[in-house]
């Protein structure tokens, strides 16, 4: 394609002799069957091996700044994505001991997510579906800089988002977009402060998707959702043209860019390869708000949330055509540019941020005037990261390769000078997606650690049969050279993360018994006439069973109660220890009831009682000595006949 990467097809003399050994036909087969279709966009590149390619070797010393002694703490808290398990991981960094799972869009056995009544109230409806698709973690922002009050998360599978509280790691709202299907690409307002949770619904349908225009591709669209924050209620939306990918917004407030892939609104896989270039969707936040503020919005079937028409032509939305299904789109942390991956094409594209208010204004006779640089990266490039000092990173999905490149000299280069831009390609195994290196979505970008998201790991790890764990490979870019130290294997699957300072989150080791989350529990007790602290108690309504006990360790209040077969019984456990780590469990036998307690927390749970006769419950977190001991009998009288 250019001469640059013939250049590099030079300097990389032998670089297929080092694959072969560490990787046999590995990267070969990936690349030629995941090139079918990007080869001819990408128009034969060179897989631009450069110094540094697979220097494995040279990974002493940074594995040693990696290790974290016995007992201490980690310097980062890093939140990754669970995929389609629908889960969030928390991992200590640069540690990557992995300290936490937060269910989300998930059932959990062991916290009972999905089967509480608090966990029911918080995912509403939607606690039916056991699955989900969580890609997209980000952690609030005030003034650019990440501000540790919740992480928010995308749903692709069943189209929603959710918030975790970042004092207690756990989701405490969620919300269903209306009008949409698949929320993929999702973001946060950056400044003043979060503020908006932007969310790109991916997939075109009609609208309302009620049964009409099935069979007419040109009357399906997507939307662009605003979600307030604070509330967790719809703000409003905006009607696009294509598939939104990926987004991000910039650091003043005013402005957020889609990847946009489909721009021919193609229901093929062949229709969507097609155009050779797709857009980045520029939102112009203002004029958004002014517009709903002004009435110039429609609603769709019976949702009341506003909906902004923002298709191609409108004023409040930019396309500006990029090459080929554009997927990534990251802030760089200088406020400067939204820069795209061009994934069928081996480009990323800069847009220069400074120039969009004149895009606004018409002030261009040609969209593109806003692209600071198209620099050529390799093949398949995917997503971007910063390190703080002007240097981007980029995951090259066929090339199997994170590549260093500096957007300043990127900048030059497109402006005509002769200067190389690239500053290193280092081998991934393999085919990384995301990248995301250290408060790299905020101002404070620190450039310390890299974590390359390979969707495959081949062989690097025991095997375990057919399917294959991910693999999430660390690497140290604290130096002028990037080094590999650290392979950590993931279960399905990690697309992103986010990684801030441990000063960044503050937690509570302990419940507020006025926590928000089970305030509607305590609110059921008090109507019921039940202090939740105090009283162990049974209360019979019609058909319908409360037994309210506490839990302290080892001891439930209630070591034995009594229902009638056909009940539905809810169990309300409140546990009465203060001391940090001292978590209870509550499961009955043959119920499929489990739930968590931890200090001074109240939970509920409800279900059946359809079979006479004795079901121990026992206390299934282990909490004392005598934790096998906490246990009580349910004593189901049998139907009267
Ligand atoms: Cu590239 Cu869903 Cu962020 Cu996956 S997306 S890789
Ligand atoms: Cu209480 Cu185990």
């Amino acid at each position: 394609m250019s001469d640059r990467n013939d250049e590099y097809k030079d300097k990389a003399t032998g670089a297929d002799d080092n694959q072969a050994i560490e990787n046999p036909g590995r990267r070969r087969f990936l690349g030629a069957t995941a090139t079918v279709g990007a080869l001819g966009a990408a128009g034969g590149t060179g897989t631009g091996l450069l110094l540094g390619s697979g220097s494995t070797a040279a990974a002493d010393d940074a594995g040693d700044a990696a290790h974290v002694p016995l007992g201490e703490l980690d310097e980062y808290y890093g939140f990754w994505s669970g995929g389609h398990s629908g889960e969030v991981r928390v991992f200590g960094v640069p540690s990557m001991r992995e300290l936490m799972r937060i269910p989300i869009f998930n059932h959990c056995s062991a916290s009972g997510w999905g089967m509480t009544n608090e966990s029911k109230r918080i995912m509403g409806d939607s606690y039916r579906f056991t699955n989900g698709d969580a890609h997209h973690p980000h952690v609030s922002y005030t003034d650019g800089s990440h501000d540790g009050r919740y992480l928010f998360i995308n749903d692709k599978s069943n189209t929603r988002v959710a918030r975790i509280r970042l004092d207690v790691f756990k989701v405490d709202k969620m919300v269903t977009v209306p009008n949409a299907q698949a929320i993929h690409g999702l973001r946060l307002q950056k400044a003043p402060r979060t503020g908006y949770v932007f969310a790109n619904a991916e997939y075109i349908i009609p609208h309302p998707n009620d049964g009409r225009d099935l069979d007419d591709p040109d009357n399906y669209w997507t939307l662009w959702n605003a979600i307030d924050g604070d509330t967790m209620e719809m703000k409003w939306q905006v009607l696009v043209d294509g598939n939104l990918d990926n987004m991000d917004a910039d650091y003043t407030g005013k402005y957020a860019a889609s990847t946009c892939y489909n721009s021919t609104k193609a229901v093929t896989l062949a229709g969507k390869m097609e155009p050779e270039r797709d857009w980045v969707v520029i939102f112009n936040i203002e004029r958004i708000e002014k517009a709903v503020e002004n009435g110039d919005y429609t609603t769709i079937g019976d949702s009341d949330v506003p909906v902004v028409d923002g298709r191609k032509g409108s004023a409040v939305t930019r396309y500006v055509p990029i090459p080929k299904n554009p997927h990534g789109l990251n802030t760089s942390t200088d406020g400067k540019y939204f820069i795209a991956a061009g994934k069928l094409s081996p480009t990323v594209s800069m847009i220069q941020i400074d120039k969009l208010d004149d895009l606004f204004d018409d002030k261009f006779e040609d969209e593109r005037e806003v692209i600071a640089a198209e620099p050529e990266l390799g093949l398949g490039p995917l997503h971007t990261s910063y390190d703080g000092r002007g240097n981007a990173y980029t995951t090259l999905f066929l090339d199997s390769q994170i590549v260093k490149w500096n957007m300043d000299k990127a900048v030059r280069h497109y402006n005509g000078e002769d200067v190389d831009y690239i500053i290193q390609k280092l081998d991934v195994h393999y085919q990384p997606g995301h990248n995301h290196a250290t408060l790299s979505e905020s101002k404070d970008a620190d450039g310390k650690w890299l974590f390359s998201l390979n969707k495959f790991s081949k062989d690097r790890f025991l095997p375990v049969g057919p399917l294959h764990p991910e693999n999430d490979q660390m690497i140290d870019i604290s130096g002028d050279e990037m080094k590999l130290v650290h392979d950590t294997p993931t279960f399905a699957e990690p697309h992103d993360a986010v990684i801030v300072r441990r000063d960044q989150i503050t937690t509570k080791q302990v419940w507020d018994r006025d926590d928000p989350i089970f305030a509607d529990t305590i609110a059921m007790a008090e109507a019921d006439g039940v202090d939740v602290e105090r009283d162990n108690t049974v209360i019979r309504d019609g058909d319908k069973v409360r037994v309210y006990m506490t839990s302290l360790a080892p001891n439930f209040g209630l070591s034995e109660f009594r229902v009638k077969q056909g009940d539905e019984v809810t169990v309300v456990v409140t546990n009465m220890d203060s001391i940090e780590d001292l978590t209870h469990g509550f499961c009955v036998i043959d119920h499929g009831v489990s739930m968590e307690i931890s200090p001074q927390q109240t939970s509920s749970i409800t279900f059946t009682a359809s079979k006479a006769g004795v079901y121990w419950y026992h206390c299934n977190w282990f909490c004392h000595a005598l934790h096998m001991e906490m246990a009580g009998r349910m004593l189901v009288e049998p139907k009267e006949a």
